[in-house]
């Protein structure tokens, strides 16, 4: 019987919330603690527990089959693996940022200055692109306190809520690319292995779904429910239910969470009252 290996970080800032999508998929990764390898309970999978920078390798070399990481770290490692899906957390930019109150003008302040990073060759790749001559200042951590020390003129990094900048006196300028925890896989998945990837995903695409979707349902005059079909187009179209009251129906449907407040705007105007918002915790479409 196969099994199919998944790198997830041991530590760190995906961790939490890669587990959390598997509880989510229905399988249940007990914390062997210390412990590199985990074995699912109930799902033929192995949980390798490994640091963020090795996983695109160990895709690469089919140590672990998928693996789930940065997109900023498989395009800096640059490793030959396949990008299955965008996973929709640890969101982040990798920006240039310079010292606060230094004038900014453009990408050509970065001529001949120094630029210190853990991501060498995403931010070589910018400066090639632009045909900026800098100077690359490699380092593995605490990149943000590099202008202050008097290592570099200015740094390139991984920005979130951009508060560390702030702290260090530095101001954003350029974003190199945005990012956000992917599954990645390695190129010559076969037979059972693939079969069981693709249970996995699938179930990662009903979580993902759910949580992108709400359930709707709300009471409308039959007079109203042609604009409000309009308005709530559902998975195929809404379920469409008579109250007891003469002249009025119920109707349930579900409604993207991005779009979910122009909606109800748009409802309650064409008529909708007592409107009901649920979430799905499943979504099989
Ligand atoms: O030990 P290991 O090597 O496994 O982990 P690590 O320390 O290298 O990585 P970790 O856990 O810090 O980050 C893992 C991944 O999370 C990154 O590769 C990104 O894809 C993603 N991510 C999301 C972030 C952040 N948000 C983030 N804010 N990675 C790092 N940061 C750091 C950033 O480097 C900077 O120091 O947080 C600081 C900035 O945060 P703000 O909120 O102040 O802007
Ligand atoms: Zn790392």
């Amino acid at each position: 019987m196969s099994i199919l290996k998944i790198a997830i970080q041991k530590s760190g800032r995906l961790s939490e919330s890669s587990r959390k999508l598997f509880e989510e998929c229905g399988i249940k990764i007990t914390n062997g603690s210390g412990s590199l390898k985990v074995i699912a309970g109930n799902f033929p999978v192995e949980i390798l527990l490994l640091r963020d920078d090795d996983i695109p390798q160990y895709v690469e070399q089919q140590v672990a089959d998928i693996g789930i990481v940065g997109e900023n770290t498989v395009c800096e490692k640059k490793k030959d693996v396949d990008l299955l899906d965008q996973l929709g957390f640890a969101g982040c930019r990798l920006s240039l940022a310079i010292p606060k109150d230094e004038a900014y003008t453009g990408p050509e302040f970065f001529m001949n200055k120094k630029v210190a990073t853990s991501y060498p060759v995403l931010l070589g790749e910018y400066f090639a692109s632009g045909n900026i001559n800098a100077e690359i200042e490699e380092l593995s951590g605490s990149v943000e306190i590099a202008p202050g020390i008097g290592l570099a003129d200015a740094i390139c990094d991984i920005v979130s809520s951009g508060s560390t900048l702030i702290t260090n006196g530095l101001r954003e300028v350029e974003t190199i690319m945005k990012s956000q925890a992917v599954m990645i896989a390695n190129r010559n998945i076969s037979g059972d292995k693939k079969k069981i990837l693709e249970k996995l995903l699938f179930r990662m695409r009903a979580v993902r779904n759910a949580r992108e979707n709400k359930y709707i349902l709300l009471n409308a005059p039959e007079v109203a429910v042609k604009d409000i079909c309009r308005i709530l187009p559902g998975m195929k179209s809404p379920t469409i239910l008579p109250l007891a009251e003469k002249g009025w129906c119920s109707l349930h449907s579900v409604v993207k969470e991005d779009e979910f407040w122009e909606r109800i705007d748009q409802l309650r105007e064409a008529g909708a009252e007592g409107i009901l918002v649920i979430p799905i915790e499943k979504m099989i479409l």
